[in-house]
């Protein structure tokens, strides 16, 4: 730091200049995130130095992440419950605004651990859990950090969790299963009504990755059960940062049973609330306004347009690409496309190099990968589709 601080047209000059190097999403197809809503926006700046960390100072801020809470509960058909709160909020839903599905995915994770070890259940060995080998990285974090095993089950020929596969890897120390609603490469959803059923018969916890998902799946025009509707789904991670439409960091977890909140509970004795559930201490009340903002400007309507909109993207895509003898490797459940192309990762080097495209590949089999995000334009397809053509052709 220097000395002496610099002037404000210094400071935005270095800033605007760092700027310039962001993308602002122009030719962006690798990304799960897009502008937020100039709502959100306005709701965050409103709330700037809000912090969820300590609920006592903060109880407007505090209303409006239950609010949103609340609202997430509906839209995941949460069953309505009471919340054991550690501030002076209480809801009819079970749950909490995190930074994103990586803290989701720990902390859903972590509630399993904690309710087994002080549990009935007899453990023999080191705990486990059976997730698809689609799942996100945050479970490399999950697994690393949680002294658990995590097992990765097969996919099937649609890149959806093989049963059996997962039904092979279950053990007396298998604590919970992972399905993935929408995952990260393909925008797959795994069958969870029968994972669900698996999870009953082994009684066994049933998190659900939905951080993409969660703002699609339902306004899809054939929606695929995921939610807690589906029996033994015990926990859902959502994003509203991603197809939400909200600020960055914006995650949410929620729970069935206020049991698996209750088991996440560490006591803050000099706060102005007796306990916290959740894994970081000082947190964004400007995020939760603008979730909240945003969800309550758009309404399931608004969401069902920015929905279709990306809908209309995939279906362009594919058709295009198809024209040029390209095939996607399923057809698109959501709006992410794995399309099969010759030597993928050249042709990614070579859409940037060229052309400013940023897209990205599949692990297995290597493909491109694209998301189809508010932020792109039916005209940007079809300039992408040309600008394969010529890569490819050479
Ligand atoms: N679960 C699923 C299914 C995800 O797709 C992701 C992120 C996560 C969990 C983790 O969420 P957070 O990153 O919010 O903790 N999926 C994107 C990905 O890894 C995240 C992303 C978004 C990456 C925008 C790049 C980007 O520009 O691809």
């Amino acid at each position: 730091m220097n000395e002496q601080g610099l002037s404000e047209k210094e400071i935005f000059s270095f800033l605007e200049n760092a700027k310039s190097e962001d993308t602002d999403y122009y030719r962006v197809l690798s990304s799960m995130c897009t502008h937020p809503h100039k709502i959100a926006v306005e709701a965050h700046r409103l709330f700037i130095e809000a912090n969820l960390g300590d609920l006592g100072l903060f109880a407007g801020a505090c209303r409006l992440e239950q609010e949103v809470v609340r609202m997430l509960g509906e839209l995941l058909h949460a069953p309505s419950i009471v919340v054991p709160s550690g501030g002076s909020c209480e809801s009819s839903v079970c749950g909490y605004l995190t930074t994103g599905g990586t803290e989701s995915n720990i902390q859903a994770v972590r509630g399993m651990k904690n309710l087994v070890t002080t549990g009935k259940k007899g453990f023999k060995g080191v705990p486990n859990i059976v997730i698809p080998e689609s799942a996100h990285f945050s479970f490399d974090k999950v697994a690393d950090m949680m002294g658990i095993e995590v097992r990765r089950a097969s996919l099937d020929s649609e890149f959806r969790v093989d049963l059996s596969s997962v039904e092979s890897l279950i053990d007396i120390n298998t604590m919970g299963l992972v399905g993935i609603a929408g995952n990260t490469e393909f925008g797959q959803i795994d069958p969870i009504d029968k994972l669900s059923e698996i999870a009953l018969e082994n009684e066994l916890f049933l998190h659900i990755d939905a951080a993409f998902g969660g703002f699609v799946i339902p306004f899809l025009e054939k929606p695929q059960p995921f939610d807690f509707k589906v029996p033994g789904v015990s926990s859902i991670a959502i994003d509203p940062h991603k197809m939400g439409l909200s600020t960055i960091p914006s995650g949410a977890l929620l729970f069935r049973s206020p049991s698996f909140l209750d088991s996440l509970k560490v006591n803050t004795p000099y706060l102005t609330t007796k306990a916290q559930f959740t894994l970081t201490g000082t947190r964004s009340g400007a995020s939760a306004a603008a979730t909240c903002a945003v969800m309550k400007y758009l309404g399931n309507e608004g969401y069902r347009k920015n929905v279709h909109y990306c809908m209309q993207l995939t279906e362009k895509l594919v058709t295009e690409a198809r024209k040029i003898g390209f095939e996607p490797l399923l057809e698109p459940v959501m709006n992410v496309v794995a399309l099969k192309v010759p030597n993928p990762d050249l042709v990614r080097e070579q859409l940037l190099e060229r052309f400013g495209w940023n897209v990205s590949i599949t692990r297995i089999p290597r493909a491109l990968r694209l998301v189809l995000m508010p932020h792109n334009t039916l005209e940007d397809i079809e300039l992408f589709v040309q600008d394969l053509k010529k890569v490819t052709a050479e």
